[in-house]
């Protein structure tokens, strides 16, 4: 069993998101304003769409927290729709009465978009792959799960990982990379962090930032939509999550994997990513200069994104994420019916949103966030948080250490040394 996971369930136009949150130790001081500040975050960013005007959201906690202190027990959290309301009957758990299921029939004769089977897929999106998998006729049965919504609910159970990653000395942050090909220029990254999370698309380059708007502003005159790259760092993670000994405790595939959920997101890359393809291993490797004064490691450069043979090596871990431009265009592709399986000319479409990329770097922070709790926990393990405080101290001390000197054949390297070989310099 993992000790720290999560479930999400509901619809996006249903009453709620919810997602309980289970393995986080007990006694971790938790309140709802915690949970808000990334849901605020998620729901911003230039190119969204109308929706978010009608949300605003925060997270309810429904279970496992009493008296603003984590019980042990399995936390519960609920982020209302509000945009439920406007649903009607469309959106009901329970079996339609009579009367509301001539009326939704009514208005779906009618020409309510809402109410009427959607049955013209979208190129891009879960529509028909997803119909034929479950046996739906409906695509809305599909497109309800399938919609990014879902990513509040992460988000607020990311809420919960940086509560307990920040009392351990992690802290993790992201910003907006790319939007359609332009790209950010780290020399001119004048922005603070707060001033990033309060522009426009996140971005630390405010000149970048200005031609990013511009491109989305092209997609949305064209009824387009356009997409991007995402940079999420986490600092403070010790030396040692992870393992190389077994492809499933891999932090880097851990992490590949939780960015790669992401709705929209077609690729992952660590550190220089792809680009160390392109030179020679020398270029590539982040030279290490040894020891400092208190036992930390030092490296040159961080290439690496803070990982290697699948373990933190005690750098930064930088992650992107690639985002594809949103599947559901105002000037829709041409396409097909589900049902007659007959060429149609426009796609289905629905308001949405023109780009996504501030927006998914939040939701990367929450991936990653509930990784790493969760390869705290598999490392330190611990049911509450006095324990695991004290493990990550011992553990962080430990990785300080000098190591013992080497052994040959199970003895000293010289005889009758104890100290030989190259471990212990200090
Ligand atoms: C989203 C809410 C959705 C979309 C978007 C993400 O709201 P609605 O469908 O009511 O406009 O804005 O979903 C998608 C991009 C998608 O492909 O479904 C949100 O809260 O993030």
């Amino acid at each position: 069993m993992e000790p720290f996971r999560f479930l999400t369930a509901g619809e996006s136009h249903g009453p709620t998101l919810g997602v309980i949150v289970e393995g986080v130790p007990a006694g971790l001081w938790l309140t709802e304003l915690d949970l808000a500040t990334d849901l605020g975050r998620r729901q911003r960013g230039y190119g969204r769409g109308a929706r978010q005007a009608i949300e605003s959201d925060r997270a309810e906690i429904i279970g496992g927290v009493r008296h603003g202190r984590t019980l042990g027990s399995p936390i519960q959290l609920l982020v209302a729709n509000k945009d439920w309301a406007n649903w009607g009957t469309v959106m009901h758990a329970a079996p339609l009465g009579e009367d509301e299921a001539t009326a939704l029939q009514a208005a779906a004769a009618g020409g309510d978009k809402r109410a009427t089977p959607v049955t013209r897929l979208r190129p891009g999106h879960a529509d028909l792959a997803g119909a034929l998998k479950y046996g739906h006729s409906d695509v809305r049965n599909v497109l309800e799960r399938a919609s990014a919504r879902e990513t509040a609910a992460r988000v607020a159970a990311g809420g919960v990982a940086r509560a307990f990653l920040r009392e351990l000395g992690i802290e993790v942050w992201s910003f907006t990379a790319e939007v359609g090909g332009v790209a950010m220029d780290p020399a001119n990254a004048s922005r603070t962090r707060e001033e990033t999370d309060a522009s426009p698309l996140r971005c630390p380059d405010p000149a970048a930032e200005a031609r990013m708007v511009e491109r989305i502003d092209d997609a949305r005159s064209n009824g387009d939509t356009i997409g991007g790259v995402f940079e999420v760092v986490a600092h403070g993670v010790p030396i040692g999550l992870g393992s190389y000994v077994h492809w499933d405790r891999r932090l880097d595939a851990a992490l590949a994997a939780a960015v790669m959920s992401i709705n929209s997101v077609k690729g992952v890359e660590f550190g220089l990513g792809f680009e160390q393809t392109r030179r020679f291993g020398s270029a590539v490797h982040d030279v290490i200069d040894g020891r400092s004064a208190e036992g930390h490691w030092i490296h040159r450069s961080n290439n690496a994104g803070g990982l290697t043979g699948g373990i933190s090596n005690g750098e930064p871990i930088v992650v992107r994420g690639a985002v594809k431009p949103i599947s559901t265009l105002a000037r829709p592709l041409p396409s097909a019916d589900l049902i007659t399986g007959a060429a149609v000319d426009k796609a289905h479409y629905e308001r949405s949103d023109i780009s996504v990329v501030p927006a998914a770097g939040v939701i990367g922070e929450a991936v990653v966030m509930l990784t790493l709790a969760r390869f705290v926990l598999e490392t330190l393990g611990g049911d509450r948080m006095d324990v695991v405080l004290e493990r990550m101290a011992t553990h962080r001390a430990l990785m300080a250490r000098t190591p013992p000197a080497p052994l040959v054949g199970g003895r000293p390297s010289v005889p009758g040394g104890d100290e030989a070989g190259s471990g212990g310099d200090d």
